[in-house]
């Protein structure tokens, strides 16, 4: 099985990516930023948990995170592999993640982690703001808190990956079909 961590700052093209990958590759999608605004428009107790930290551009309390992606992983059957998007997000999320994997004997490949740089980062997620109606997108403050706790919190998780040499660096600025031109490249030589 294929398992890819798709890594990255707040907009740098991994759910976008992540939708290609899935169409060509036939890997299940886990993006848990989509799973909690699934839960949070359904109205969901964890979409509720979830929304006050969600709208300021913070991280959701890993234990909350480890619980719902250790059912989605749990529920899934006949599966090739998963394209974790978004998830893991601290390092504590890193261990979480390699040992439920371990209990269906299973590891990461590869961590595929996209550089954007901040300015391009800010461009695109106030653009996206324009017509997504998601909070975080929509204030300047937001997307500023969000680059920070990537920086602090989520960043740290790179190393993890390069100390099990699963780590590489995709340039994640040019077209979307160029950048996932690059990615397939990668996924091949895996195959
Ligand atoms: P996510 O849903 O993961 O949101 P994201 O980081 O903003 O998305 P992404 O990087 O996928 O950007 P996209 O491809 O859409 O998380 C949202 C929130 O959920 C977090 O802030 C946190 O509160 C919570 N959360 C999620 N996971 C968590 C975890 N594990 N632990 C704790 N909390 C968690 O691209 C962005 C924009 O750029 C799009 O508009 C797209 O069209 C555009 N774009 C993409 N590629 C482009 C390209 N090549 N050129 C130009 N524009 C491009």
């Amino acid at each position: 099985m294929l398992n890819i961590v798709l890594f990255g700052p707040p907009g740098a093209g991994k759910g976008t990516q992540s939708e290609l990958i899935v169409k060509q590759h036939g890997l299940l999608h886990l993006s848990t930023g989509e799973l909690f605004r699934k839960h949070l428009g359904e109205g969901t107790d964890l979409g509720k948990l979830a929304q006050g930290y969600m709208d300021q551009g913070n991280l959701v309390p890993d234990a909350v995170v480890i619980k719902m992606v250790e059912d989605r992983i749990a529920t899934a059957s006949k599966v090739n592999g998963f394209i974790f998007d978004g998830f893991p997000r601290t390092v504590n999320q890193a261990l979480a993640l390699d040992q439920m994997l371990l209990t269906h004997d299973l590891s990461i490949t590869s961590m595929l982690s996209l550089e954007v740089e901040a300015s391009e980062l800010r461009l695109r997620l106030r653009e996206r703001g324009k017509t997504s109606g998601r909070k975080d997108d929509q204030d300047n403050i937001k997307i500023e808190n969000r680059i920070k706790v990537y920086n602090e919190e989520t960043r740290p998780v790179a190393d993890y990956y390069k100390d099990q040499n699963k780590y590489t660096s995709i340039k994640g600025v040019g077209s979307v079909a160029s950048i996932f031109q690059l990615i397939t490249h990668e996924l091949e030589a895996f195959k």
